[in-house]
C-alpha cells in the first residue's frame, strides 16, 4: 500500500515531512487515523524487587519499571529518542518480532545490526508498526534485558479476524527474576568452570513483573488476554482455573480459534487466547504461571517456581490457593492453523545442511 511506503522509506526524513504526508492520505478516509507517537525514553538505573526478596539494581525508563507497553494500530509510527543514562554500561532496543524490512540499523543486535548506544549517547528508533499481534521489546545488549529492560508491544488490527468478537483486552507479561545482574550471569554461563553451559537459573516467576497480581474482571465477558513471556530462560506453563481458553494468536500470526486448558510459553512467544468469564461474581479464580523445572540444572534454595495472579470477580471475596494440578500437559502448538490460509511450499529448490554442534573453546568455556 502506498501510504506504509511513504512512512516506511521515511527513516531519515524530518518529521514535518511525514506529518504533510499523512495529511496529504487524509484525502482518503480510511487511512488518515495512522498516528504518529514521538516518545522519549531516559534508561537508567531504578531499585526494584518484584518478587518480594530484596531490591536490586534495575533498568528502568524514565525512572520507572516496569517499563511502559508501547501500543499501537496497524499503520501508525513510533518514534523512540533513547538516550543512555544508565552511566556504566552501553544499551540498545529491539523490537522482538518486526521483519524491519529497510531498517535493520533500527533492529538493535549490538555488534550485529547496530552500534551500542553508549552511556550518555542517544539513538532514535523510528518504527512503523506494519504487522498486528503481540510482540514485545527488549535491550539487545549482552544478556542486559533480564535487568528489566523489557516490556510488551501490542498492535490493533482493525481489519483483523477477532475485530468485535471481544469486550475488552488484557495483557500479562511472564517472565524470570533473577537475584543477581545479567553481567555476572553472562559471566558464571560462559566460564571454564561451567563447561556443560548449563544456564544460570532465575529465582522466581512473575506476571506483569510482578507477583500475587489482581487482575479485574466483568462477568459474561470475553477477554482477548495477550500473553507475552518476557522472560531470559525459563518456559512456563499457564492455566486459569474454572475457566477454558481458546487460542487465537500466535507470534502475530491469527489463527483459527484453538480450545486449551493449559499453554507452554517459551521466552519470547506469544499467545492471545479468548476468555469468556463466567455469569456469577460469587468467586475470584486464579490463574498460575510454572517455570519448566526441566530446563533447570540445579533448584536453587527458596526458588519460586509458580506464581499466581487471580481473575478478580468481586473484590470483597477472598483470593483461593491455586489447586495443584495432576500433570503439566500443555497445549500442542502443532495443531495451530493460520487464518490466513497460506498454502505451504510444496517442494524445496535448494537445501543447505548446517552442523551445529555445542563445543568448549579453547579455553574451556562452553
Ligand atoms: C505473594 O504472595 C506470597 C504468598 O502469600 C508471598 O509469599 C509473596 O511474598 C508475595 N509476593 C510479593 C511480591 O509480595
Ligand atoms: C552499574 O551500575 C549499577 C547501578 O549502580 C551497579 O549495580 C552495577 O554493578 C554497575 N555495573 C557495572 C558493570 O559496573
Ligand atoms: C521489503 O521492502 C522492499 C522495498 O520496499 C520490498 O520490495 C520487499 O518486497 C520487502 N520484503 C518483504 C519480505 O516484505
Ligand atoms: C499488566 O501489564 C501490562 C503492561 O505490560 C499493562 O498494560 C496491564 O495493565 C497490566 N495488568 C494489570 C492487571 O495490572
Ligand atoms: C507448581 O505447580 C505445579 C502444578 O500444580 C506443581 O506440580 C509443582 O509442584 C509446583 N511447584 C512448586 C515449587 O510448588
Ligand atoms: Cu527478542
Amino acid at each position: 500500500m502506498a501510504p506504509n511506503l511513504i512512512l516506511a522509506t521515511s527513516s531519515r526524513r524530518p518529521v514535518w515531512l511525514v506529518a504533510v504526508a499523512a495529511l496529504l492520505l487524509c484525502l482518503t478516509p480510511s487511512l488518515c487515523l495512522a498516528e504518529t507517537t514521538v516518545k522519549d525514553f531516559r534508561v537508567g538505573w531504578v531499585v526494584a524487587n518484584p518478587d518480594g526478596a530484596f531490591d536490586r539494581p534495575t533498568i528502568g525508563v524514565n525512572g520507572q519499571w516496569p517499563i511502559p507497553q508501547l501500543t499501537a494500530t496497524v499503520g501508525d509510527r513510533m518514534i523512540i529518542n533513547v538516550h543512555n543514562d544508565l552511566g556504566n554500561i552501553s544499551t540498545s532496543l529491539h523490537f522482538h518480532g518486526f521483519f524491519q524490512n529497510g531498517t535493520n540499523h533500527m533492529d538493535g543486535a549490538v555488534g550485529v545490526t547496530q552500534c551500542a548506544i553508549p552511556p550518555g549517547g542517544s539513538f532514535t528508533y523510528d518504527i512503523l508498526f506494519e504487522q498486528p499481534g503481540t510482540y514485545w521489546y527488549h535491550s539487545h545488549s549482552g544478556g542486559q534485558y533480564m535487568d528489566g529492560l523489557r516490556g510488551a508491544i501490542v498492535v490493533h488490527d482493525p481489519a483483523g479476524p477477532y475485530e468485535g468478537k471481544y469486550d475488552e483486552e488484557i495483557v500479562l507479561s511472564l517472565s524470570d527474576w533473577y537475584h543477581e545482574l545479567s553481567g555476572d550471569l553472562i559471566a558464571q554461563l560462559i566460564n571454564v568452570e561451567n563447561p556443560t553451559g548449563a544456564e544460570p537459573v532465575p529465582q522466581a516467576a512473575l506476571i506483569n513483573d510482578t507477583q500475587n497480581l489482581s487482575v479485574p474482571v466483568k462477568p459474561d465477558t470475553t477477554y482477548l488476554v495477550r500473553f507475552v513471556n518476557i522472560g531470559g530462560f525459563a518456559a512456563q506453563y499457564v492455566w486459569f482455573e474454572g475457566h477454558s481458553m481458546r487460542v487465537v494468536e500466535v507470534d502475530g500470526v491469527w489463527t483459527e480459534p484453538a480450545d486449551a486448558d493449559m499453554l507452554y510459553i517459551t521466552p519470547a512467544q506469544r499467545y492471545s487466547v479468548l476468555l469468556t468469564t463466567r455469569s456469577d461474581t460469587s468467586a475470584n479464580f486464579a490463574l498460575v504461571a510454572a517455570m519448566d523445572e526441566d530446563l533447570f540444572d540445579v533448584i536453587p534454595e527458596g526458588q519460586n517456581s509458580n506464581v499466581t495472579a487471580w481473575l478478580v470477580y468481586d473484590a470483597a471475596k477472598p483470593l483461593p490457593e491455586p489447586q495443584p494440578v495432576d500433570e503439566l500437559e500443555a497445549f500442542d502448538d502443532i495443531e495451530l492453523v493460520p487464518v490466513d490460509g497460506l498454502a505451504l511450499f510444496d517442494h524445496v529448490d535448494h537445501s543447505f545442511s548446517l552442523e551445529v554442534q555445542m563445543d568448549n573453546l579453547r579455553d574451556g568455556a562452553n
